[in-house]
């Protein structure tokens, strides 16, 4: 016989399996919970002035140490930046002072992002700089 007790932490210990699995089997890229909602610049976005900084905003706050961002010339090393921080206000809003201005051109933002529970998701998106018109 299963007592009352035992079946609720049964229940209890199935939604967590379950929950671990059906984030594993959507790959790193989807996590129910944790997703890139918005950024700015945004996705293939074209910038009349030198972004002072990319920002990312999250469904839930991410783990800061297993968060970073990188923006890169298209087909360039990543530029040498001080690591994305978590807004204080919002730490579902990561922010990448991006510090000098960019010369004109077509950038590459990427980065990764880790949820609460340890899974991890990354993405990345590109962005163009134009400022001579
Ligand atoms: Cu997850």
């Amino acid at each position: 016989m299963i007592g009352t007790k035992q079946m609720g932490r049964w229940i209890r210990n199935e939604t967590v399996r379950w929950a671990t699995a059906a984030c594993a089997t959507a790959g790193v890229f989807v996590c129910a919970h944790l997703a890139l909602e918005e950024s700015s610049p945004k996705r293939d976005e074209t910038v009349a002035v030198s972004p002072p900084a990319v920002t990312l905003w999250f469904s839930e706050a991410p783990q800061m140490a297993g968060t970073s961002v990188r923006l890169l010339p298209k087909g360039g090393e990543p530029l040498d930046l001080e690591p994305a921080t978590a807004n204080e206000d919002d730490p579902s809003v990561v922010v990448l002072d991006v510090g000098e201005k960019l010369a004109d051109g077509d950038y590459e933002v990427m980065w990764r992002a880790m949820a609460q529970d340890g899974h991890t998701i990354r993405g990345d998106f590109g962005f163009t700089v134009t400022t001579d018109r």
